[in-house]
């Protein structure tokens, strides 16, 4: 019944998409559609192959596109490689991403299929919806036609992206910077339902809160002491899995932690201190998916019209790791 509904949905949106065919930002559904039709069953054919080999390669993979969007816009400079190790790439943040090899991967069997036609940046952004619907998530339209920039910096990393420490003023100032509401804030946090993180994200939690050596009060002490037990103070190595037991499947469990004071970061914690945000979560926690994988997709489409370059901008790389 579920997934009747998301299929129904996905196709009200659909044809609402195909008559209004070009977005304010340039883009739209089926930009290929004449020059490369059949790129979007290339992405998903190889990543059905990549997720059943490795289904954890799905979470790096989504966080591959928030990143790029949230840095000089969903420009594809998150892949460009440096040359003097002041590429985006290099930037702090940027230690734990992972699946650069899987984007690589489908461009040399695009540019096989078609040359110099589909951005490195309509990639990430197919790749990530892909690797949500293949491990039980949403299935979205993309919206395509970006382009790659020509620029890329480490330092913007630290700036740009969000921090897991911030709280809900701070979080909600960041998504505002780039267009996105508080609803896409709390909507596109559940994204850490799935995937793991290195412990130094959420350790001050564990350990020195306050610099008094205490944990956060505001995380479940039960919950604290299991990941206390996982994560040494300095362990900068170790991997905990964000929802315990679904790191794997996208779905709504995400919520129900938050809910129960078992989010991992200062930043998804921050959700329960807004009205709007709370409401959400704690709606999400006691239902069940429908809402929240139809917002997921529409948010998903907000984030992916981030600093877009469309027409005549940057251009169509031929290796995503570099500038032509
Ligand atoms: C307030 C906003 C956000 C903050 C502060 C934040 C922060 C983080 C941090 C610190 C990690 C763990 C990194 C590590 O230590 O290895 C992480 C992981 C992750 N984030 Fe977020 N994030 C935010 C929003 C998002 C959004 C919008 C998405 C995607 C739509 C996303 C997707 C992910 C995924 C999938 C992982 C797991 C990656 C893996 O398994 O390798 N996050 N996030
Ligand atoms: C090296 O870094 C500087 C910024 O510090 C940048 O302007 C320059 O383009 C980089 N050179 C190469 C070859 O990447
Ligand atoms: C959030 O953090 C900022 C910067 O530290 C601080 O000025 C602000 O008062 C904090 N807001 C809330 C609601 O805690
Ligand atoms: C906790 O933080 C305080 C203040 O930053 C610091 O002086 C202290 O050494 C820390 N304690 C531990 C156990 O890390
Ligand atoms: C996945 C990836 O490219 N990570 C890079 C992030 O930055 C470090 C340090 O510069 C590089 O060594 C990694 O290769």
């Amino acid at each position: 019944m579920a997934s009747i509904n998301v299929f129904l949905n996905l196709f009200i949106i659909l044809i609402a998409l195909s008559s209004s065919s070009v977005n304010a930002q340039g883009l739209k559904v089926g930009f290929y559609q004449k020059t490369c039709p059949q790129a979007e069953a290339i992405i998903l054919k190889e990543m059905r192959r990549v997720i059943s080999l490795a289904p954890t390669l799905g979470a790096p993979l989504l966080r591959l596109h928030f990143h790029d969007c949230f840095i000089r816009g969903c420009d594809a400079s998150i892949l460009l490689n440096s040359k003097n190790g002041t590429a985006e790439k290099d930037g702090i943040p940027n230690l734990s991403l992972r699946g650069y090899g899987v984007i690589d991967g489908i461009k040399t069997k695009l540019e096989k299929a078609c040359p110099g036609v589909v951005s490195c940046a309509d990639i990430i952004a197919l790749v990530a919806r892909d690797a949500v619907f293949l491990i039980n998530g949403p299935f979205w339209p993309v919206l395509t036609g970006r382009r790659d920039g020509m620029v890329s910096n480490a330092i913007e990393t630290i700036f740009g992206l969000p921090s897991p420490f911030a709280n809900i003023t701070q979080s909600k100032a960041n998504f505002a910077s780039k267009g996105l509401s508080a609803k896409d804030l709390v909507v596109l946090s559940g994204a850490h339902t799935i995937g793991t993180s290195h412990c130094p994200s959420f350790s001050l939690r564990l350990y020195n809160f306050t610099g008094k050596g205490d944990a956060d009060p505001s995380l479940d002490r039960q919950y604290a002491a299991r990941l206390r037990s996982k994560c040494k103070p300095n362990d900068i190595t170790t991997l905990v899995e964000m929802d315990p037991g679904s790191f794997k499947t996208f779905d709504t469990s995400y919520y129900k932690l938050v809910a129960k004071r078992r989010g991992l970061f200062v930043s998804d914690e921050a959700l329960l201190h807004d009205p709007e945000t709370k409401a959400y979560v704690l709606r999400q926690a006691a239902g069940t998916s429908p809402e929240f994988f139809k917002d997921f997709g529409e948010s998903m489409v907000k984030m992916g019209n981030i600093g877009v370059l469309t027409g005549k901008q940057g251009e169509i790389r031929k290796q995503c790791g570099f500038v032509n």
